[in-house]
C-alpha cells in the first residue's frame, strides 16, 4: 500500500444512521407542520445538524426565534439518540470489519472524519473506537464538507502528508472534500450520485484485498 492512512466517514459508510435521521427529521419536521421527504433526507447527507435545520425551515418556509431554533435542535437530537442508544455490532455495515481488520494489520494508519457531533458514542455502540488512531468529527471542525478542514484535521493528527491519504465517503460534498484535500476520494454507494470520486464501489463487500493492497 503507497497510501499510509485511511480516513472513513461515519454515516453512510461504517453505519447506516441516516435512517434514523430521517425518522427524527421527519417527526420534528411534521410537527411544525412541514413536509419532509426520503428526496431531501439525502441532501442532508454529510450536513451538520443547524445547517439541516435551517434548510428543513428554508423548504417549510419557517422562520423561528433562536430560543425555539434551539428548541427544536436539542429535541430532534433527543429523538435520535433514543435511535442510536439501540444499536450494537450488528448494525456495523456489511465488510467494514473485514476492511478496517485489513488495514490494521497491515499497518495502516485508521482516523474517523465525519460531521456527527455524536460520532465517539455510536463508535462506542457499536464497539470500534478502539480501532481508530484519531477521531474527528463536529465537535473538533467549523468548516462543513465539502471545505476538507475534517480530513485534513485527521491527516494532520495521524501526521501523515494528505496525499497518503485515502477516504472512504457515501456524500457528495464527502468526496468533494476529499478531492480538495488532495486526499484519493472512495465513493461508497452509487455511481450516480457520486462520479466526482476516484473509485466508487455499492458497498464495502466490492472491496477486495488486491484493491486495498494497490492503493
Ligand atoms: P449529528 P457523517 C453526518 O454524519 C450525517 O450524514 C448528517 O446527516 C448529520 O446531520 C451530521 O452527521 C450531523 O450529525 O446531528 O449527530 O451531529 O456522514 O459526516 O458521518
Ligand atoms: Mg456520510
Amino acid at each position: 500500500m503507497k497510501h499510509k492512512a485511511f480516513i472513513f466517514d461515519l454515516d453512510g459508510v461504517i453505519v447506516d444512521t441516516a435512517k434514523f435521521h430521517y425518522l427524527a427529521w421527519k417527526s420534528l419536521a411534521n410537527s411544525i407542520g412541514i413536509d419532509f421527504t426520503e428526496a431531501q433526507n439525502e441532501q442532508l447527507k454529510g450536513v451538520s445538524r443547524v445547517k439541516s435545520l435551517e434548510k428543513i425551515l428554508t423548504w417549510g418556509n419557517k422562520t423561528l426565534t433562536d430560543d425555539e431554533f434551539m428548541e427544536l435542535m436539542s429535541r430532534k437530537n433527543e429523538d435520535y439518540l433514543e435511535y442510536v442508544n439501540r444499536m450494537t455490532k450488528d448494525d456495523i455495515l456489511p465488510d467494514v470489519d473485514r476492511v478496517l481488520d485489513f488495514l490494521i494489520e497491515n499497518n495502516c494508519k485508521i482516523a474517523l472524519g465525519s460531521a456527527s457531533k455524536n460520532a465517539r458514542m455510536i463508535l462506542r455502540k457499536v464497539e470500534l473506537i478502539n480501532k481508530f488512531e484519531t477521531i474527528v468529527d463536529g465537535t473538533n471542525v467549523t468548516k462543513a464538507k465539502p471545505d476538507p478542514e475534517v480530513f485534513l484535521k485527521a491527516a494532520e493528527q495521524l501526521n501523515v502528508n494528505p496525499e497518503d491519504c485515502v477516504v472512504f465517503e457515501d456524500s457528495v460534498s464527502g468526496v468533494q472534500a476529499a478531492n480538495i484535500g488532495n486526499m484519493i476520494s472512495v465513493g461508497i454507494g452509487e455511481k450516480a450520485f457520486l462520479h466526482e470520486a476516484k473509485y466508487i464501489f455499492k458497498d464495502f463487500t466490492e472491496i477486495s484485498f488486491d484493491f486495498l493492497k494497490d492503493l
